[in-house]
This record gives C-alpha cells, structure tokens and sequence, in this order.
C-alpha cells in the first residue's frame, strides 16, 4: 500500500479545486473568487491619499485582507470572456462612487504602461480603455480614449445582479463576503476591524466592476504594432496572453492623481506611478496575470511543479500496487 496516495490525491484535489475550479463570478461574489493581485508592495497603506479624500484611499495589506483583486469569467472563445475588479477603500465621501479607478496594464510585460482600463463613476460613466501616455515609466499619464466600452450600469444590492450590471459599490460587510480577518497581524493598524481595516472610524468600501474582455481584445489587436512583438503576436491577443496591472485612483478623468495602489502616496515621489518612495521605478506592477487560467506567471509555475509532483507521485503508488 501506498502512503502517500491518500496525501497525493487530497493536496491534489485542493490545488484543482484551489485554482481551476469552475466559478461563476458576478459582482458580488465572495472575494475569496477573486485572485488578490500583488503590487511588490504594500497594498496599499492607509491615509496616504494626500488631499485626495477618504473615499479614494485604496487600503489593505492587514489582517490579510487586500487592496485590489482581479478575476476573470471565460466566455464562449478565448476572446470574450469578463474581467473583473475589487478595490478596497478606507471609507466613502458619500453612497456613490463619483471619480475615477484607473487599472494599469502592461501588456508587452515590459515594465511600461501599455493601456488603462478606467471606472469613470461620473461624466462619461463609463468603463473604457484609455492609451497610456507618457514616453518613460515615471510619466505614464493617461492619453486618449481607445475604446469608449460599456456604460457604467450600477447594481443596487437588491436580488441578484442582471447581465447588464457592471458595478457595485458597497459598505464592506454588506452584500460581499469578505475573506477571513486576521485579528493577530502584527501589522495591524491601532483600531482596525473587519470592516474597518485602516481604523479610521469609517467603514470600508469596495467599488467591484467589470467589462467585457472583447473591448480589450479590440484595442489589443488594433495598436499590435506598437507593442513588443517579442512578446507575442499581439494580433493575436485573447485570454491566454498575461499582462501586468497597476491600480490607482483620480477626482478626473484625465489625470493620474489620487492614490496609487502598491506606494506609498505621501511619499515626495511617490504621487506617481511605478515610483517608489525612494525614487527606484517599477513600484506598485503585478506580475503578469493569465485571465485563462486566474493565475499570476509565478503562482502558475509553481502550481505545475506541485501538480506535475503529485501526478509522478500518484503514478508511482499506482505502479506499485500492481
Ligand atoms: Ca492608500
Ligand atoms: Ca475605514
Ligand atoms: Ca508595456
Ligand atoms: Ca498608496
């Protein structure tokens, strides 16, 4: 008998059902869905928003509960699945969401912003993509609509959302279940709750939203000459492809000026993307995310040592009993 095949097929049935089992993601699914994206960093401190306000400080990195979380919904083809978006704030100025979620993608994994994927929570109330301007990393700005995507369709909370929701802004703690709160993290913040992870008195908010991946697609495969073609075929593009993503926030469209997810905002140069406090660059980027799989490359890499180790291990026990 083998010792080790119950061990084999139990941490094996954990890492397929931890990694590849089949969900159904709408706005409001728990956030243990969502894959918590890191930022090389903290994610994000709390307060660090400068004049910005509360309702746009992205915080997390306590009591293990984060900042920002992707997730991806396939569809039918490799190219028109949902991507999907939970930021965390310390609190709400009021019970809209009226500015702006900027998502920063590098999709030639470069280290250069490619693209924003943006929540504009007034004119255009919008979810649409933007080019990145800006020539080096430490001037990524935000250049011209790509793609105007789709009108920003709140769900209220009430039932289930429609298919033609797209956003859902709600106090943490209500309508969302929330991965578990660490009380004994020695990082935690004097006063910090569940709902309430900065301590600030406020409870938290999460704004989740989500667009089509075919917009993406459209955008990708038209400007595929201006990417690296090192990369890939970018005329080619669909969920298969990983790209790194950055998450900041704005009062305006045009501009990105509020809090950077990953750095420390209050930092003298760390108003900027990829900057970090000390003035290195490269803060506040994941590392390439692959929407087929809701993995990060080095989250993936590993998932296929451990899998290729059990299926040796469960082929072993398997010989032996013969
Ligand atoms: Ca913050
Ligand atoms: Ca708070
Ligand atoms: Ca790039
Ligand atoms: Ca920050």
């Amino acid at each position: 008998m083998c010792k080790f095949r119950s061990l084999f097929i139990i941490v094996g049935a954990l890492i397929v059902w931890g990694t590849a089992h089949a969900v159904v993601l709408s706005l409001n699914s728990p956030t243990l869905d969502f894959n918590a994206v890191s930022l090389g960093g903290p994610s994000d401190p709390a307060q660090d928003e400068g004049s910005e306000g509360k309702g746009l400080d992205i915080v997390g990195g306590y009591g293990g509960l984060m900042g920002f979380y992707a997730a991806y919904e396939s569809g039918t083809t490799s190219t028109t699945g949902e991507l999907f978006f939970r930021v965390r704030f310390g609190g709400s100025k009021k019970s809209t969401f009226d500015s702006f979620v900027n998502v920063g993608l590098d999709l030639d994994t470069d280290g250069t912003l490619d693209y924003f994927i943006q929540y504009a929570g007034k004119n255009p109330n919008r979810i649409q993509i933007l080019d990145a301007g800006g020539t080096s990393p430490n001037t990524a700005s935000i250049g011209s609509v790509l793609s105007t995507g789709e009108s920003v369709s709140l769900w209220n909370g009430n039932g289930s959302p429609s298919a033609s929701n797209n956003a859902f802004y709600t106090p943490v703690g209500t309508g969302i279940t929330d991965v578990t709160f660490n009380a004994s993290d020695p990082n935690l913040l004097s006063g910090a709750t569940a709902t309430d992870i900065d301590g600030n008195g406020d409870n938290d908010y999460f704004l989740t939203f989500s667009i089509d991946f075919s917009y993406l697609v459209s955008v990708v495969r038209d400007d595929a000459a201006n990417l690296d073609a090192s990369a890939g075929d970018f005329t080619l593009f669909d969920d298969s492809f990983a790209f790194g993503m950055l998450v900041a926030t704005s009062q305006n469209k045009n501009n990105v000026n509020g809090d950077f997810a990953g750095i420390d905002g209050t930092a003298t140069t760390g108003d900027e993307p990829f900057v970090n406090p000390d003035g290195s660059q490269g803060g506040g980027l994941s590392t390439p995310y692959k929407p087929d799989e809701a993995v990060f490359i080095p989250e993936s890499s590993n998932y296929a040592l451990i899998f290729g180790l059990f299926t040796l291990g469960f082929k072993a026990c398997r010989r032996r009993r013969r």
